[in-house]
Formats: C-alpha cells, sequence, structure tokens
C-alpha cells in the first residue's frame, strides 16, 4: 500500500504543495492506488511534504518517490523518450520546481494580497491537525516569516514584485510555448514529466490567488486547456 502524506486540498486544488500534487498526479497517471494522510510538516523525515509511505518504507521528496516508483514498474513512463527529450524534459521540470515554484510561494506567502487568502486556509489546516485555536496565528506568523526567509535566500525575494513576476511570466511563457497542444507534455502519452508540468500549472493558474502572474497564464490558453484535460481526466475522484 502507498500512502501519501501531504498537507491537504485547499484553494480548489487537490493540495497547496504542487510537490504533493506532483505525486498523486504521477500515481493517477500511473494508474496506482494510495491513500492520503494529512501529516504535520514539522514532523516529516525532511521537514517537508510530501513523503510516502511505501509497504512500511518511507520515502522523501516528489522526485525520489517517482524514482522509486517507477524503479518498480515493468513499463516506464518515460521509456519512449529519446536523451535529448529527457534533458528537454529535466530542464523545463528545474525550471519549475527550482524557479517558478519560488515565485508561487513569494505570491502566495510574501505579499499582503496572497497571504490575506493564504492565511486563513493555513490556519485551517493547522486546525484539522490538532493545534489549538490560540496557537494557530503564532504558528502561521512564524511560518510566514520561515518561507519568506526560503524565498529571500534563493534570491527572488530580494527583487520587487514586478520583477518576480516577469521572472515567472518568462517561465509561463517558455512551458506554454515548449507544451504546444499536447496533449501531454510530450505529445500523445503521458511522461513523468506531467507529474510537475500539470502540479505546477495548476499551481499558477489558481483563481484563489487572482493576481496578475494568474491573469498572464490564464491568458495562455493551451496551458490552461493542458491543465483542464488532466483534471478531466485523472482527477475526477
Ligand atoms: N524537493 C522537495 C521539495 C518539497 C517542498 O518544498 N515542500 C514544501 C511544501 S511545497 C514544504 O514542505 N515546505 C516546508 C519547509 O520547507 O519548511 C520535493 O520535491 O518533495
Amino acid at each position: 500500500m502507498i500512502k501519501v502524506n501531504k498537507f491537504g486540498p485547499a484553494f480548489g486544488l487537490p493540495d497547496a504543495s504542487p510537490f504533493v500534487m506532483k505525486v498523486e498526479t504521477y500515481l493517477r497517471l500511473t494508474d496506482q492506488k494510495y491513500e492520503t494522510v494529512l501529516a504535520d510538516v514539522r514532523k516529516a523525515p525532511r521537514k517537508q511534504l510530501p513523503f510516502v509511505d511505501v509497504d512500511g518504507k518511507v520515502i522523501p521528496d516528489s522526485t525520489e518517490i517517482i524514482d522509486h516508483l517507477e524503479g518498480a514498474r515493468v513499463e516506464k513512463l518515460d521509456a519512449l523518450l529519446d536523451a535529448k527529450q529527457k534533458a528537454v524534459g529535466l530542464a523545463f521540470k528545474s525550471m519549475l520546481e527550482e524557479h517558478l515554484y519560488f515565485g508561487i510561494l513569494f505570491m502566495r506567502w510574501a505579499t499582503d494580497d496572497g497571504w490575506t487568502v493564504f492565511e486563513p486556509t493555513l490556519r485551517e489546516m493547522l486546525g484539522k491537525l490538532g493545534v489549538p485555536s490560540l496557537m494557530r496565528g503564532m504558528i502561521s506568523k512564524s511560518a510566514r516569516k520561515q518561507v519568506t526567509a526560503r524565498v529571500h535566500t534563493q534570491g527572488l525575494g530580494r527583487k520587487p514584485r514586478t520583477q518576480v513576476v516577469a521572472a515567472c511570466t518568462r517561465i509561463v511563457d517558455a512551458l506554454a510555448d515548449q507544451l504546444g497542444d499536447g496533449p501531454y507534455f510530450w505529445g500523445d502519452k503521458p511522461t513523468t514529466y506531467d507529474a510537475t508540468v500539470y502540479a505546477f500549472a495548476r499551481g499558477v493558474l489558481c483563481p484563489a490567488f487572482d493576481n496578475e502572474l494568474r491573469k498572464h497564464a490564464a491568458t495562455k490558453k493551451n496551458l490552461a486547456q493542458y491543465a483542464d484535460r488532466l483534471t478531466e481526466k485523472f482527477w475526477k475522484d
């Protein structure tokens, strides 16, 4: 049995974290049954979510999880990709996970409009984990401090909002250009790259955060259609 430890559905998304969505999407693309557990990130093996429990073996990190699960499958999702496609796939995966991710964090945690949307949901999540209501405000505040410090350390957090949005806009444009009309990132069949691309497409298009980055992403019709298509096919239940 595969148990995915996650934050929980939020903002109309299956999870607040794109990395959790990535793992769950991979499991759905490969038609593997799994259970979900609402977890406390502070108790996770690397103090990050997701992590999974596969028949008692605990595996952290979305990429390590997918590598492990793919390793056990006979028909590999990426079997038909050539070396160049894998190189481009890796470049896009890294760009989304290591760059766009911080832009999404910035828009949700560091800006006042993002935090106004994010904080009540964060408090609700803490409530579901059994944190007493009196402590939720304090923990949210400290989490905000930690996350904004992380974005600052990465570098994006040192820029003004307009420059963060401009950097993320370039990534969204590159993704939409590379994606074409699909149906998947690499044409007719899903690959592991779709797990990342889908998770970040939904993250950046999330209507709850109605900022200039989301508005720009929504103008990329093929990106929005890709997200809708995969939602319809893999996320109906
Ligand atoms: N490289 C990790 C990144 C996971 C990650 O950054 N998770 C975030 C949520 S989106 C988290 O748990 N953050 C808590 C923290 O870093 O303190 C993966 O691919 O799973």
